[in-house]
């Protein structure tokens, strides 16, 4: 029997096994067992070539892709954003290979890629889609592109993305595994978990893991433990956009908003909205300013740094001279990350919006 009739015979069982206490065993191990074989389909169809996927070289403070089905108005959104001159065509497919573009906003500097139509059944290899999935999993930001017609779109794009391994909007589980050689499996947990730990023995049995130590501190689901078991799962924020708003009268965008509160709504085409777009980036993607100030001197307040939320001294370092890290001495912070003003920090500092950093660098 081949590998496609296992999923399936694995994924009608759960969907015929209906969930319950005394079931929930049974279906969390048989989700691991679903886990473990899409990854060997993926990993196959990998290694039959065809190369890494699109190479697009990372410029700017952070990447944003537009994700959406072909003709939403993704290429048409990218050309009125950026510097980008992408083909915007009414037929579907124009776009075949990733157009960059860059959208400078509030002193950051965002790369957007405008990526070949993702459509059903890209996470398994159809089409471009591994490509487009090999794109998505290095970004910062997912940005969703909907039809104001076709909204139903998100849900086929977001379980695609997420059988490709991407989570959006959701944070990496809070566990860690430790392999040992001998010893068994042993459970520590400083909350309340909702698995058992015969469950969780279980699902580390599917993936042959029999000796480890496991150190769970947040409630997390059989999902989320066989993700952090497969260790290739990335996690990305997402917003929404709706696109087209021109078109629609006053039932169907009602209808849209009540379905999307949280998008953003817009017409690209004609200019509409198009500033609360560039805010909707900016905002998702947790800029922080760090003001340098050269040792003795006045911070340079004109130009801050745009970095991520979560940007330490080292990173400044390498984001500055591939050289600093490595020569670096001590720094000193100024403002809500320093204990007090102009506290001596390490490479593992972690800054926050509006910090003023000195950089003491070895000659
Ligand atoms: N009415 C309307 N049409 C739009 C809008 N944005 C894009 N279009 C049209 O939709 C078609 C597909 O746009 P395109 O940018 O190529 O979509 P892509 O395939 O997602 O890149 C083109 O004919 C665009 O002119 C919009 O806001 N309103
Ligand atoms: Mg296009």
């Amino acid at each position: 029997m081949g590998i496609h009739e296992d999923i399936q015979e694995v994924e009608e069982e759960i969907k015929k096994t209906p969930y319950n206490k005394a079931t929930s065993h049974h279906i969390g191990r048989l989700k691991a067992k679903l886990a473990r074989l899409r990854d060997e389909v993926v990993k196959k169809s990998a290694s039959k070539g065809g190369g890494e996927g699109y190479s697009v070289r990372k410029s700017g403070d952070a990447t944003v892709t537009l994700v959406g089905f072909p003709s939403v108005g993704k290429s048409t959104l990218l050309n009125k954003l950026t510097d980008a001159h992408s083909e915007v065509g009414a037929y579907e497919f124009t776009t075949l290979d990733v157009i960059p573009g860059v959208l400078e906003h509030k002193n950051a500097t965002i790369q957007i890629l405008d990526v070949p139509g993702l459509v059903k059944g890209a996470a398994s290899g159809r089409g471009r889609g591994r490509e487009v999935i090999s794109v998505v999993r290095n970004c910062d930001l997912v940005v969703f592109m909907l039809d104001v017609f076709q909204n139903y779109h998100h849900g086929v794009l977001t379980q695609e993305l997420y059988d490709a391994g991407i989570r959006l909007n959701q944070k990496a589980p809070d566990v860690v595994i430790k392999r040992q050689d001998r010893g068994g499996v042993t459970i520590s947990s400083t909350k309340d978990l909702e698995l058992s730990d015969d469950l969780i023995k279980a699902i580390l049995n599917e993936y042959k893991i029999h000796n480890a130590h496991v150190l769970i501190r947040e409630s997390i689901d059989v999902d989320q433990l066989i993700d952090v078991i497969m260790g290739n799962r990335v996690y990305i924020p997402a917003v929404v956009v709706v696109n087209k708003v021109d078109m629609a009268d006053e039932y169907v965008l009602k209808k849209c908003k009540s379905e999307y509160p949280g998008a953003t709504y817009i017409s690209a085409d004609k200019e509409k909205n198009l500033e609360a777009v560039k805010d909707l980036i900016y905002d998702a993607l947790d800029f922080i300013r760090i003001y340098l100030k050269p040792q003795g001197g006045p911070a340079d307040m004109e130009e801050p740094l745009i970095v991520r939320k979560g940007t330490t001294v080292g990173d400044v370092c390498d984001h500055l001279h591939r050289d600093f890290r490595r020569k670096f001495r001590y720094s000193q912070v100024w403002g809500t990350s320093a204990k007090h003003p102009g506290q001596r920090a390490g490479l593992e500092h972690v800054l926050d919006d509006s910090d003023l950093l000195t950089l003491i660098i070895a000659m």
